[in-house]
């Protein structure tokens, strides 16, 4: 059966953007693939964090995994963190990448700009995913838009890997979806919806109760040319809302198009789909909530059955750079 896997940081709630971009394609792949989720909390150290904030997002992160629908028995889902095998990796993976490829990563460049201190850990952030993803032996990643450069780079140092100290890695491929990899900011379409946008009215949250929601969208910036067309070049604004509607009904943006006659309709549509989606998500979020000790569980399960496989990598990665073998 063909391996996924993906991961998502336990910072800030869960918007839009991961649900298109990442959530919906896992919760359809757990059926027909073996399929493996992680929190990567790892990567949540890289920037500024609270210390007394990570482990209870880390478990609402949990909680929201299965509320999407990610079933236990059908996937395994667990902690970055509670795998140490992937640090392991991430060395061995450290010293076949270079300094120069690292620095041409868009997403260090966009985090870092404005900072006046960079952890080397923002630096290295996507060798420790590259590590999360060639742990696993993973064929597919489902991931954002936003992703690409950094799966384009786990593919280079798994491909330069194995010409190095012979086949060890398989080499992963990105799985980008056709609609929503990339879901842009309410009130700045030019940007992607992020957690770390300017402005809350930017960005619609899965938790978002229905008034927050239809303000969000009736906010939202469109054009001053009445006409409901698909354009994402010069029409952003509208373009992105006709994503959110085509997204959350399962139509083309050209097909969601159809029969709107003005941006309020696009406006209301778009709402009402939006607050249909969620309404179950909620529903489930709040119930899970109720006791988490169930969730605990599940990622102890997890984390056991992805150390076993990963266990197995760092073996044989060690073994290729000339690793004196453990005898214990
Ligand atoms: P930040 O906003 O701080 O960059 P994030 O919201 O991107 O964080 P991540 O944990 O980095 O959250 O991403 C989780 C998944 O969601 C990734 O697969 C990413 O590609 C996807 N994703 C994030 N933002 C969007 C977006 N605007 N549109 C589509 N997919 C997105
Ligand atoms: N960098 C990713 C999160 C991430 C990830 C992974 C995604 C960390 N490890 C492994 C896919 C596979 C992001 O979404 N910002």
């Amino acid at each position: 059966m063909k391996r996924v896997l993906s991961g998502i940081q336990p910072t800030g709630g869960v918007h839009l953007g991961n649900y298109f971009g990442a959530f919906r394609n896992w919760v359809s792949d757990q059926h027909d693939t073996d399929a493996f989720f992680c929190i990567v909390d790892l990567h949540a150290l890289t920037v500024d964090h609270d210390p007394a904030q990570l482990a209870r997002t880390t478990l609402e992160m949990a909680t929201m995994f299965l509320a999407v629908g990610l079933d236990p028995s059908a996937c395994t889902l667990f902690v970055q963190s509670h795998v140490l095998q992937h640090t392991a990796l991430t060395w061995l993976l450290e010293c076949t990448a270079s300094f120069g490829e690292l620095s041409r990563m868009t997403q260090f460049k966009d985090k870092g700009k404005g900072r006046e201190s960079v952890s080397a850990g923002l630096f290295t952030y996507p060798v420790l995913m590259a590590a999360d993803i060639l742990a696993y032996d993973t064929d597919s990643v489902p991931v954002g838009h936003d992703q690409k450069q950094h799966l384009e780079l786990a593919r280079n140092i798994a491909i330069r890997f194995n010409g190095r100290y012979g086949d060890t890695f398989k080499v992963p491929q990105p799985d980008i979806p056709k609609v929503g990899a990339r879901i842009m900011d309410l009130q700045d379409p030019t940007s992607k919806m992020s957690k770390s946008s300017k402005s809350e009215q930017g960005l619609i949250y899965l938790l978002d109760d229905p008034a927050t929601i239809e303000k969000k969208i009736k906010r939202a910036v469109t054009d001053a040319e009445p006409e409901v067309r698909f354009d994402p070049e010069s029409k952003p604004g509208v373009s992105n809302l006709l994503t959110l509607l085509a997204a959350a009904t399962d139509k083309t943006p050209d097909d969601a198009a159809k029969g709107l006659v003005n941006y309020g309709s696009l406006k209301h549509s778009a709402a009402e789909a939006i607050i249909e989606m969620v309404r179950p998500i909620q529903e489930r979020y709040r119930q899970l909530s109720a006791d988490t000790s169930e969730v605990s569980r599940l990622l102890a399960n997890g984390a056991q059955k992805a150390s076993e496989i990963a266990e197995a990598t760092v073996r044989r990665a060690g073994d290729a750079v000339g690793l004196l073998p453990k005898s214990f």
